[in-house]
């Protein structure tokens, strides 16, 4: 797990994510599907959307993007007690969604480029290395329920 004071600094720049969570989400999903266009083919819903101005117009995109971290932003918030959270995200995505660890690796990496470039002096060289931490810690768990799932990810 993370020590009180790697949480201390992953909650603090979450916090600051949090009034404009809409907007961090969008520019994730988007960046992931432009960064890794294999991710969107996972998506029925968001197939059609071509160019990255059908990307940007996309209220459903928007919306993912929000539920995703609004998801992830509930998981940190436990900090190193995150299981009752994070099982059922594992369960859909090893059984229904069989979205690899590699793709959360993708995802993740994302999150923090788009947060380091949206609060450049609020997410110095500590914060940053606590949220990694703390993702890998999300990633890890992740991967580790997914066998429990039967899923090898
Ligand atoms: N999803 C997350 C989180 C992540 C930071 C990593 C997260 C948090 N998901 O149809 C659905 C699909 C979902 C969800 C509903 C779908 C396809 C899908 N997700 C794909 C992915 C990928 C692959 C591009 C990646 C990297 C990824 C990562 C949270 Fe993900 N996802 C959902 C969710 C929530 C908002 C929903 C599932 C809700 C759920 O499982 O409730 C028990
Ligand atoms: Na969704």
């Amino acid at each position: 797990g993370l020590s009180d004071d790697e949480w201390h600094h992953v909650l603090g720049i979450w916090a600051k994510v949090e009034p404009d969570l809409s907007a961090h989400g969008q520019e994730v999903i988007i960046r992931l599907f432009q960064v890794h266009p294999e991710t969107q083919e996972r998506f029925a819903k968001f197939k059609n959307l071509k160019t990255i101005d059908e990307l940007r117009s996309s209220e459903e995109v928007k919306k993912h993007g929000t539920t995703v971290l609004t998801a992830l932003g509930r998981i940190l918030k436990l900090k190193n007690n995150h299981e009752p959270e994070l099982k059922p995200l594992a369960e859909s995505h090893a059984t229904k969604h069989k979205i690899p660890v590699k793709y959360l690796e993708f995802i993740c990496e994302i999150i923090v480029k788009v947060i380091a470039e949206k609060h450049p002096s609020d997410f110095g060289a500590d914060s940053q290395a606590a949220m990694r931490k703390a993702l890998e810690l999300f990633r890890n768990d992740m991967a580790s329920k997914y066998k429990e799932f039967g899923f090898q990810g």
